[in-house]
């Protein structure tokens, strides 16, 4: 472990010790979803996206695979690709398959280990390709490294609609710092999950095997061993909503009893039935995607569905 390691570790302790600290400390208690992803989180997010109620990564896959020809040529050739969250960069090689000579592909990651063990595979398949990995906390902001070759243009690649874990003004936020990443002449490849029946929707972040529920329980393990939290995850009940007027999934934790949670020495009340909001997961219409998109400074090029509409993979330009 280098002193930069050690640095870096007690600097993300202390920001997750104060983002938890200030969740619940909320009138409507909340944890950030990017805690999820421990390993043991992101191993579980890999066994939800296997799901039969989770629709939304095969869909987006088979949107990727089906007009992999039509993406590839309408971001063009010798692109410097930049994925934000890239996690275990599944899907990727989508892209880099059909891509014309990419220059780079540049993977942000908050965890490091994940991002470095998802990456030998792709230099095996891609040997020609510059591979730049960047340790970051994406929603952060972070540098984009200089690749040996002059790229014709940025793409940034942002699928799997984790964009819908952002509240629309903060999502604003984000697609704005995308197309600055991206720069004049650069583009945002994103996925984008789309409204569809909560009959659909609810079982989908509320899956009969429990998948889920072990993936939202895990954030409060997670706290425990990293911040010496003393939560039992098994006096919490998982909860999926459809919110209507807000067009969003909520995930939620809600305290099976009234208790009393101890976090980095300050005591947390919870009563029976109180929730806490680990995530929300906003689903979008085309025109609304693209309405938040021009306001990011973003014009809609091309975008591609499935069948049922239910997911949207959208190539937006600068
Ligand atoms: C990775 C954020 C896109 O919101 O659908 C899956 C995470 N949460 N099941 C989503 C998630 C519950 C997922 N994203």
């Amino acid at each position: 472990m280098t002193h930069e390691d050690t640095a870096s570790t007690d600097h993300h302790r202390a920001a997750f010790l104060a983002d938890v600290v200030a969740g619940l400390s909320a009138p409507v208690k909340q944890i950030p979803p990017k805690y999820f992803y421990d390993d043991a989180g992101s191993e579980l997010f890999d066994r939800i996206c296997e799901l039969p109620e989770y629709y939304v990564t095969r869909t987006e896959t088979a949107i990727l695979r089906d007009y992999a020809r039509d993406i590839g040529d309408a971001l063009g050739a010798r692109v410097m690709l930049i994925e934000p969250g890239s996690g275990s960069s599944a899907k990727v090689h989508l892209l880099l398959d059909v891509l014309e000579d990419p220059v780079a592909y540049v993977p942000v990651e908050i965890s490091r280990e994940h991002m470095l063990a998802s990456l030998a595979p792709l230099r095996e398949r891609y040997p020609g390709l510059e591979i730049l990995p960047v340790a970051a906390d994406f929603t952060a902001g972070f540098t984009v490294p200089e690749s040996t070759r002059e790229p014709a243009r940025r793409v940034v690649f942002f699928p799997g609609s984790t964009i819908g874990n952002f509240r629309p003004d903060d999502a604003l936020t984000l697609l704005s710092r995308f197309a600055a990443v991206a720069g004049p002449g650069g583009g945002l490849l994103l996925g984008a999950d789309l409204r569809k029946s909560p009959a659909v929707l609810e079982p989908a972040y509320d899956d009969s095997a429990g998948v889920t529920a072990a993936f939202n329980r895990n954030v409060l393990t997670r706290i425990n061993r990293e911040l010496g939290g003393d939560f039992d995850p098994g006096a919490f009940r998982h909860r999926a909503l459809w919110n209507e007027p807000e067009s969003r999934v909520e995930m939620h934790l809600v305290s099976l009893r009234d208790q009393r949670v101890h976090v980095g020495g300050t005591a947390f009340d919870f009563r029976a039935g109180e929730p806490i909001v680990t995530e929300y997961s906003h689903k979008y219409t085309l025109a609304g995607m693209a309405d938040l998109a021009q306001q990011a400074g973003f014009r809609v090029e091309q975008v591609w569905t499935d069948e049922q509409e239910w997911f949207s993979v959208q190539y937006l330009v600068r």
